[in-house]
């Protein structure tokens, strides 16, 4: 199998981690997205990283997908529970994790505009609703049935991976503040050799920031 990526994606990060925890062997590809000479289009008409080939070369794009693909290779552990209502359940916290990551990415790129260039109204939209959805997880996380359970599944790695990011970019250095089930998560998380081993170059913990975002 092959992981076509950037380090720095925190939806290929998801997937890393999923291969690793299950011991899944795979060559990473390293194909950054707005660089010259970046291949992923051959892979993902889109032009998004992750983008996984099998070993009889069949291409599967999004995470989600292939977070699917791989569980359906059935190998343990499962990240998804068997029950068909009780793994979608875990999939809307999936995709709840994946729009706080897709608001961080948006505010990112935004940011990398000149500031006069920058559109404010676009800027605070994404940031609205990269903050109700932190709320949302952290609201899961309290309950500890779909999210930060004893059982690791695919919206902890989801959730883990949109923080990382967040910590990597700086992009809401505050989210841990009033959000204490989301740090229990990710610190217990980041301890794990898949997370170590994933970890964006240059990034930080995620207990810094005293103030709330
Ligand atoms: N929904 C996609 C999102 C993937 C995505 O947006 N990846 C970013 C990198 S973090 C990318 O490739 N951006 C390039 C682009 O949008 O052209 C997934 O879950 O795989």
């Amino acid at each position: 199998m092959k992981l076509i990526g950037s380090y720095t994606s925190p939806y290929v990060r998801k997937i890393s981690v999923m291969l690793l925890e299950k011991g899944l062997p795979f060559d990473f590809i390293n194909d950054v997205p707005h660089e010259p000479g970046c291949k992923i289009t051959q892979f993902n008409p889109l032009g998004k990283v992750p983008a996984l080939v099998t070993d009889d070369g069949e291409v599967f794009y999004d995470s989600p997908i292939i977070v699917q693909y791989i569980e359906l290779m059935n190998v343990a552990p499962t990240f998804l529970p068997w029950q068909p209502l009780e793994a979608l359940r875990v999939k809307q916290i999936e995709a709840l994790a994946d729009g706080v990551t897709d608001a961080a990415v948006a505010l990112v790129l935004e940011n990398r505009r000149e500031a006069d260039k920058r559109n404010e109204a676009w800027v605070l939209r994404q940031r609205e609703k990269l903050l109700r959805g932190l709320d949302a997880l952290e609201k899961h996380a309290e309950n500890r049935t779909l999210l930060n359970s004893d059982q690791l599944n695919v919206a902890d790695i989801a959730t883990a991976c949109s923080l990382g990011y967040i910590n990597f970019r700086r992009i809401a250095p505050g989210w841990c503040v009033e959000r204490p089930a989301l740090i229990k998560l990710v610190e217990r998380l980041f301890l794990r050799e898949s997370f170590a081993r994933t970890t964006p170059p240059g990034s930080g913990n995620a207990g810094l920031a005293t103030k709330k975002v």
